[in-house]
């Protein structure tokens, strides 16, 4: 599956690879083949519109993160975009708080209905649950049969419709959910009968059999080799029924992949499963970001982004760490930590989380920041001008006088909390030129003959 977009996404980006920098002409480009390998994948025209579009405006605005090349940065933008489309993040099963969750698949004829049941109740049971398969396509004689052959398959109990008597989809659909709740199953699903076209007594049927089941997911099941044909399909019965998501089958047999980049954009609802073959095992659940990274086909790029991605809160702890080294840690920097601090929760318990700290503890004697002093010293930092809190230097006595009383504290706090800055700046430079000696030691190997 998307087999012809990965080909042709890569050619485009093997492309552009190497170049120091996108001006718009190759911007343009890029953005010309992006589009035409999605029209090729035979994506909805609209949807490939607005894609390249946020493309664009994001490949334009955005800030190119640090350490990654313009090609990479437009793989990122395009990463995202595609999780996006096929649905962003993935839907979780409703399950129902009270047994049994209820799955209703209902779909076209020869969609891949009946064995798209079997492969989901194998799958249901896969999570630890107890599944029952319900046969309500009474149309073709053959089918009940068909369904109870893959149950066994399975090995998952198939409930059929009373032998003998009138029956009809509503009534087998209420009596499976008094078997199921009777025999302990917490998970029904039904397979329901198929037509040629999308009409009005199909539609009335499938509406009935919601009513009595009150599914959890009524599913659509479609064939994804119909391409925009699906998508049509998949419009017609969510005005009437609902849905709660897509099962796109034989997707093995499709390499363009055009239905799954463009359900989530028209219909508004998430395709959760994918049938990959004929084999009961061939159903995979749909993870979009997983999808957007097979469709890329460029795991060493992908990955390398979100190194990078990880890096940039690394960066703003080196910062800080600068900041120690230069011992130019100001109020400024202090009022941000307290508020952090204060964000993680109460100082004693936070410091206990502090590695080594119950071997320091004696000498530090007892933790005298708590919850007040921090307030306190908030309150006192609040009161500086900017320019005070970046140049702590200035702060004569006159000025100490004006933030006491700002501040609602005593000349003495104030006196102290600089103290502390000043004491701070010391040990951070103290500890900034340990460091450098232990890495110079580390790395230099005839400093550590020496
Ligand atoms: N390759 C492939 N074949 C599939 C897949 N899912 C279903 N099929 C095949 O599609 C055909 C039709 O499947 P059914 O499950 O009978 O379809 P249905 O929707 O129940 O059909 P009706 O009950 O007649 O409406 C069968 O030959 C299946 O083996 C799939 O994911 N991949
Ligand atoms: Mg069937």
């Amino acid at each position: 599956m998307f087999e012809s977009l990965t080909d042709k996404l890569q050619g485009i980006f093997n492309r552009i690879r190497g170049k120091g920098r996108l001006d718009e002409k190759t911007v343009d480009e890029v953005l010309r083949e992006i589009r035409l390998a999605l029209l090729e994948a035979d994506v909805n025209f609209r949807v490939v519109k607005e894609f390249v579009a946020r493309v664009r405006e994001k490949a334009v605005g955005d800030e190119v993160l640090q350490s990654l090349t313009p090609d990479q940065h437009v793989v990122r933008i395009v990463r995202d975009e595609l999780v996006a489309l096929l649905g962003g993040e993935a839907e979780p099963i409703r399950w129902a708080t009270r047994p049994p969750t209820v799955f209703m698949l209902c779909g076209l004829q020869g969609s891949g209905k009946t064995t798209t049941c079997a492969k989901l109740a194998r799958w249901v049971r896969s999570q630890g649950r107890n599944p029952l398969l319900v046969a309500c396509d009474l149309q073709r004689p053959a089918a009940i049969k068909q369904l109870e052959v893959l149950g066994e398959q399975v090995n998952v109990p198939v409930h059929t419709p009373a032998t003998g008597g009138t029956s009809d989809p509503v009534s087998t659909a209420r009596k499976a959910l008094e078997h199921a709740r009777s025999q302990g199953y917490d998970t029904l699903i039904v397979d329901t009968a198929g037509r040629l076209q999308v009409d009005e007594a199909l539609m009335d049927e499938l509406q009935r059999m919601r009513e009595t089941l009150q599914p959890q997911e009524t599913l659509l099941v479609v064939d994804a080799t119909t391409g925009q044909e699906a998508v049509s399909v998949a419009l017609a019965f969510n005005e009437r029924l609902e849905l709660t998501g897509v099962i796109l089958t034989k997707m093995d047999g499709d390499a363009r992949g055009g239905a799954a980049l463009s359900l989530k954009a028209v219909m508004g609802k998430p395709v959760r499963f994918v049938g990959v073959g004929e084999r009961p095992d061939a159903l995979e659940p749909f993870y979009p970001d997983r999808v957007a990274s097979r469709i890329l086909g460029m795991g060493d790029v992908l990955s390398l982004i979100e190194r990078v991605e990880q890096t940039i809160e690394e960066e703003e702890a080196k910062a800080l760490e600068k900041k120690m080294r230069e011992a130019s840690f100001d109020f400024e920097d202090m009022l941000n930590q307290m508020r952090q601090i204060r964000k993680m929760g109460p100082f004693e318990q936070l410091i206990k989380l502090v590695p080594g700290y119950s071997q320091i503890k004696e000498q530090l004697g007892e933790v005298n920041v708590d919850e007040r002093s921090l307030k306190r010293m908030e309150a006192i930092i609040l009161s500086m001008t900017h320019k005070e809190r970046r140049n702590p230097e200035i702060i004569d006595y006159s000025r100490k006088v004006r933030i006491a009383k700002g501040s609602g504290t005593k000349v003495e706090e104030v006196s102290a909390l600089i103290k502390q800055l000043m004491e701070m700046r010391k040990t951070m430079k103290q500890l900034a030129q340990m460091q450098k000696k232990m890495q110079k030691r580390k790395w230099n190997p005839f400093t550590r003959r020496r």
